[in-house]
């Protein structure tokens, strides 16, 4: 780390550095490997890693579903259809809440502290987290000695590893141990497994809790290792490798014999093995992707991160900052979602509290979608399936939520939350929030977005049993208006609260547009996927009449969408919630070139939402920032990612709702690609929202529906070159603003024959495998 500045630039685009230790949580630095995480704060008396294990939950699955649902459920529809809304809500409370009203929620596995016996007085200290490696290191000299740190989560040997070096043979001495919640009550003991390693046993707390085992093993050169009651003590050793495993009986039968022999495994291969084969890994996925926005400030690449950031607060401009943001989503995506994981939660798996904000589970009413909203077009599509894994876990639960609460026979469904154990009854008794049918159907998209980015058959084949099953439940559960639309009743504008025309507040509602854009997009995906596998016609074909009855979306006095099925006022205009805008962002349904009267209502309701006040949570902000995208107004777009950088942004550059919530850095990342490239329209929209902040620039990687990969590189505000590569043999569509005179070469250089419509759209036959390179013609590049 005392390189030259030149070398500290190069690598100052993937790193997140500091000059001090953290002194909060807020400060320190995320690793993980999908299942295991940590923070780590890098102090140098007392290093504190506070750690998770994503299946580490307070209490065991229960059937939530209230038996009195069913019997007071047309009586509610009724009074909602009727426009009794507060006499709907007070039975609703009642009678749809789930009994008991919340779900699980997540709790930590523990601290580990490491106490150094070195002198107090420390000098050049250094800090820093290398996303591209995923290994953090602290570095600073105390007594004369440079001491060193290096820290990771290695997804392949599945432990959390920190080696511990000094410049002088036996400086290294320190106390450790596993601690757990506050006043450390919260496990049941700490055993010696062997002279190196100890155990901490516990459980999740509540009836059918999870057992958990954290191992922690010492391996010390030179000097000695002891344990000491629970303490873990090295004494003068030249470098020490602590290895830290954990398992639950969520996974695994015997807990502690997995986590042991992960242990034993990762402690027979040496250290420089381990580290390679984790940062290769991290990198295969990393290195997928790289982007330069703007041409570099000199100045503020060696700043440590903080000072960037808080550089932004106060105005400034730091387009390698917000690559790095950019970066550091996917990273924190690979850190805490990776195949055979849970999916990422509210804080990603990074928490410390025994009773965390919104008990830092899966909020399916935006928070967990947006989660994986990088995850397609950022190249990291492997870490979408824990999403996957847990919609088809809720399947059975959604049965029979359907069943008990609606009598519902076929189809699943899910409220706006679930958990550990996949829970799909209603959670909390929060009229704005708790009586949303859509968390199955919201969620279920996801898998048709993954199917349109990788086009893998045998995926979509895999898939289609649970869109379907999510779709069913609606030909049930929708009803009938009198003037031939069908609706879903009861519902809610997440998480909205309209007024009355009297004054009167109401939130529980019939046919909130947001329900309706959903279901539209799942019954056209339900039937493409019904098309594509050759499956189902008279569903289809079903799905297709049930579509044209869904209310279309309606402009209101203002000339914004409206939210419900009358033209309310609402009782917060600038809510975080832009729910009626589904269909614009994450939807695929609008574009201002498609549907433009509902593009350009969409960008009133938007600038209604931000002169009241939106987007003042993290996640909104992001939101916004791919709702402008998508109305391809690259300036909006850029002052809300600035926005969302200097307001919503903690020191260590993780989200801040606040408190800290992980959806807005993957919102804001995949804003920050949806302004570059989009493909919603069965196109490919190159720099489809680029701002003048940033003009020059470069990006390769990234993904695009459709099956395509696309670099892009442009300067003066203008397209330079574009690079796809295609999957499939087919056609590609590209549309460039204002870049009418291309031309496209084969990567053999033949020259491919395209066609035009002169107005920057252009089209040419594609051949799987190959790479086409888009480049402005002479005649343009001299005009
Ligand atoms: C929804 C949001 C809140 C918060 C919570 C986890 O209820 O409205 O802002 O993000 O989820």
């Amino acid at each position: 780390m005392n390189s030259s500045n030149t070398e500290r630039r190069r690598s100052a685009a993937y790193k997140l550095t500091f000059t001090a230790p953290a002194a909060e949580w807020n400060e320190a630095l995320p690793i993980g490997n999908g299942r295991l995480g940590a923070m780590i704060y890098g102090g140098t008396a007392e290093e504190k890693l506070a750690l998770n294990e994503d299946s580490l939950w307070y209490g065991g699955p229960r059937d939530r579903n209230n038996p009195d649902a069913l019997a007071h459920l047309e009586t509610i529809r009724r009074l909602l259809l009727e426009g009794d809304a507060e006499e709907a809500q007070r039975l609703s409370l009642l009678a749809l809440s789930g009994v008991p009203e919340t779900q699980r929620h997540y709790v930590p596995l523990g601290d580990l502290s490491l106490t150094f016996l070195h002198s107090r007085e420390t000098s050049d200290y250094e800090r820093e987290l290398d996303i591209m490696t995923g290994i953090a290191a602290v570095r600073y000299r105390a007594d004369g000695i440079l001491f060193k740190r290096e820290l990771f989560a290695s997804f392949p040997d599945e432990a959390i590893v920190i080696r511990l070096t000094a410049d002088r043979p036996g400086a290294i001495s320190f106390l450790t141990r596993l601690t757990r919640g506050p006043g450390n009550r919260y496990y049941d003991e700490i055993v010696k497994a062997d002279a190196g390693t100890i155990v901490m046993r516990g459980n999740g707390g509540g009836a059918g809790g999870v057992d958990f085992r954290t191992v922690l093993r010492a391996t010390a050169v030179g000097g000695s290792s002891s344990i000491i009651g629970e303490h873990l003590l090295i004494d003068r050793a030249d470098s020490v490798t602590l290895v830290l495993t954990a398992a639950t009986s969520f996974r695994f039968a015997d807990p502690e014999a997995q986590a042991l022999s992960a242990a034993d495994q990762v402690s027979q291969t040496a250290y420089d093995t381990l580290r390679e084969r984790h940062a290769d890994d991290v990198r295969s996925l990393m290195g997928r992707v790289s982007i330069r926005l703007g041409s570099a400030d000199e100045n503020a690449d060696t700043l440590p991160t903080n000072e960037r950031l808080a550089r932004v607060s106060e105005g400034a401009e730091d387009t390698g900052l917000t690559a790095l943001y950019y970066q550091f989503g996917r990273y924190l995506l690979v850190a805490s979602s990776r195949p055979g994981s849970l999916p990422a939660n509210l804080q990603g798996i990074w928490n410390d509290r025994i009773l965390p904000p919104w008990d830092s589970k899966y909020t399916i009413n935006i928070n967990t979608q947006m989660n994986y909203w990088a995850s397609e077009n950022g190249n990291l599509a492997e870490c979408h399936e824990p999403l996957f894994d847990l919609l088809e876990r809720m399947r059975e639960p959604g049965r029979c939520t359907a069943r008990t609460m609606y009598g519902i026979e076929e189809g699943f469904v899910a409220h706006h939350n679930t958990d550990l154990w996949a829970d799909t009854a209603p959670q909390d008794l929060y009229m704005p929030a708790t009586y949303w049918p859509m968390g199955a159907a919201w969620l279920s998209l996801h898998l048709w977005e993954h199917y349109a980015y990788g086009l893998d058959r045998a995926f979509l084949e895999r898939a289609y049993p649970t869109l379907r099953e999510a779709a069913v439940f609606f030909e049930h559960f929708l009803t009938d208006l009198p003037d031939g639309r069908v609706v879903t009743v009861p519902s809610v504008s997440p998480e909205n609260t309209y007024l009355l025309p009297d004054g009167r507040p109401g939130i529980l509602c019939a046919g909130p547009a947001m329900d309706s854009q959903i279901l539209r997009e799942l019954f056209t995906a339900c039937i493409k996927a019904a098309d594509i596998l050759g499956v189902d016609d008279d569903f289809a074909m079903r799905l297709k009449t049930l579509r044209a009855r869904l209310p279309q979306p309606e402009i209101g006095k203002h000339g914004q969408l409206m939210e419900w099925l009358e033209d309310y006022e609402e009782a917060e205009p600038g809510h975080r919630h832009i729910s009626h805008l589904f269909a614009l962002h994450p939807g695929t349904g609008w574009s201002p070139e498609a549907t433009p009267v509902w593009t350009q209502a969409a960008r009133v309701t938007l600038e209604r939402r931000l002169a009241n006040g939106g987007g003042h949570t993290g996640w909104s902000r992001a939101w916004i920032i791919n709702l402008w995208a998508r109305l391809e107004d690259g300036e909006k777009a850029h002052d809300n990612v600035q926005a969302l950088l200097a307001h919503s942004t903690l020191p260590n550059l993780l989200d801040n709702h606040p408190p800290f919530q992980i959806d807005g850095n993957f919102g804001g990342a995949a804003g920050i690609s949806e302004m570059l490239l989009q493909s919603h329209t069965g196109e490919l929209s190159l720099l489809p929202a680029l701002p003048i902040a940033w003009s020059e620039g470069d990006v390769e990687g990234l993904r695009a529906r459709g099956g395509w990969t696309v670099g892009i590189t442009w300067s003066g505000g203008a397209l330079r070159e574009a690079r796809i590569r295609a999957l499939r043999d087919g056609a590609c569509v590209v549309r460039m603003r204002g870049d009418a005179f291309v031309e496209v070469v084969a990567e053999d250089g033949s020259a491919v024959e395209a066609s035009s419509d002169g107005a920057g759209r252009i089209w040419w036959q594609t051949c799987a495998g190959t790479t086409y390179a888009l480049r402005r013609s002479e005649r343009s590049q001299q005009a």
